[in-house]
């Protein structure tokens, strides 16, 4: 497998571009070595720069559900381009996804759409702070839900990668005003509200998260979020960008019955486009420009291209059976995975939730970021690097989640696991 082309973009890219990369979760950095470059993509496999395919469990970090260039949202995309790309002013098309929108996700009986989930989270945080006119807000160690200032602490995903505890550049306030609490423990929460009554905005959480690798919420860990919150008087935010289309058409909310005041979508909503979008009641909605005080705009928010993407992504999800046969393959892959490293007798669990999965190499449950932390990454490492040289594009990181679609064949999970039994880390 020559990856010669690859590497001769990353050293042009590294000159031009920092890190080479546009995003760096995109960079090998945690497990060595230099990122592939891709360019084409069709089902469930992608095309290097060297012509080298690969089975795909990024998927775009998750947007892809349907699998790589789906005909019907090309079509779509490429039908609405030609009407015109961008008008800076509504359209029907707006209308029609926030209508699907509204009906899918329990929490959102209003919802405005911008161009990615950090735009997304951004805005959610400062409603919250419009609406109690409070200034502090709480997250989950690991839980990482964009580069917005307030949301760069503990954050997991790229900055767990390289070990950085809060961005450099983040205002100092900023920081201060972030309470950090530990994922799937309630008592910490109770903790933090309690020190800090009638200072804190907004709990933003991960319902499932998905950046210190995939992490489920234990029984009752939403429910307890919803009732402190509830009685503290701080609106609690469904960061559903990753679980948003994917753990159902409702998304985590609609699995595990609990809603949120405030819901931020992102990724699948916009086929493959940029998106994002954030939603709540009426009443809280109202406090968004030019309604009310809150102001937020965007020149490409609701862009017609990503609205036309997203509406025909949604369509083909809302077809009776999608997401039966997304867990069914989910199961498939995770449970042949452990079936591999059990035979082999490799310590690793595999988390997963619909469409999510993540490999840790530890003997223990993964539960929270020290758990996750806590777990053999140099293992990770090597595991990822057998995997791609045997056709298996992972994520290039322990705290990432591996992404299915619904593209995603038998075949394909037969290859996989092939390749995991020729990857055992030694
Ligand atoms: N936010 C994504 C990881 N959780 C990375 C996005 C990208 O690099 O494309």
């Amino acid at each position: 497998m020559s990856r010669a082309k690859s590497a001769q973009l990353f050293k042009d890219a590294q000159a031009l571009i920092p890190g080479g990369v546009n995003s760096p979760a995109r960079a090998w950095r945690s497990v060595g070595g230099d990122p592939i470059f891709f360019k084409k993509a069709s089902g469930s496999r992608v095309w290097d720069a060297d012509d080298n395919e690969l089975i795909d469990y990024v998927c775009s970090w998750g947007p892809m559900i349907l699998g790589h260039t789906n005909p019907i949202v090309i079509e779509a995309a490429i039908d609405s381009a030609r009407m015109g790309t961008s008008f800076g002013a509504p359209t029907e098309l707006e209308v029609e996804m926030a209508r699907r929108v509204v009906d899918a996700v329990p929490s959102i009986e209003v919802v405005r759409f911008v161009s990615s989930g950090t735009e997304a989270t951004m805005s959610a945080l400062r409603l919250a702070r419009a609406k109690t006119g409070r200034n502090k807000i709480l997250k989950f160690d690991g839980g990482y839900h964009g580069h917005e200032d307030a949301l760069l602490v503990a954050a997991g995903s790229g900055l767990a990668n390289q070990g950085i505890a809060s961005s450099a550049g983040v205002h100092p306030d900023y920081a201060a005003a972030t309470l950090v609490a530990d994922y799937n423990n309630i008592e910490s929460v109770r903790v933090l509200l309690e020190a800090n009554k009638g200072e804190v905005a907004a709990l933003i959480v991960e319902p499932i998260a998905g950046n210190m690798g995939v992490v489920t919420p234990e029984p009752g860990f939403l429910e307890g979020l919803r009732d402190l919150t509830t009685e503290h008087g701080v609106l609690l935010i469904f960061d559903e960008v990753i679980s948003g289309f994917r753990v159902a058409f409702g998304g985590a909310q609609s699995v595990y019955g609990v809603t949120p005041d405030i819901t931020c979508l992102g990724k699948i909503v916009g086929g493959g486009f940029p998106v994002g979008a954030y939603g709540a009641s009426a009443e809280i909605m109202s406090i968004v420009a030019p309604l009310g005080p809150m102001y937020q705009a965007g020149t490409l928010s609701g862009n017609p291209v990503a609205m036309a993407a997203g509406i025909a992504t949604l369509d083909e999800l809302a077809k009776p059976g999608v997401y039966e046969g997304l867990q069914a393959n989910t199961d498939k892959l995770a449970d042949g995975v452990i079936d591999v490293f059990r035979k082999s007798g490799v310590p690793a669990v595999v988390n997963r939730a619909c469409g999510l999965m993540t490999v840790f190499f530890t003997s223990n449950s993964v539960t929270d970021m020290t758990s996750a932390s806590d777990t053999d990454r140099e293992a990770f490492g090597m595991f990822f690097h057998g995997m791609v040289d045997n056709g298996v594009y992972l994520p290039p990181s322990q705290f990432e989640a591996w992404f299915m679609s619904i593209a995603h064949t038998d075949a394909d999970i037969a290859q996989t696991l092939e390749a995991v039994a020729n990857s055992l880390p030694s």
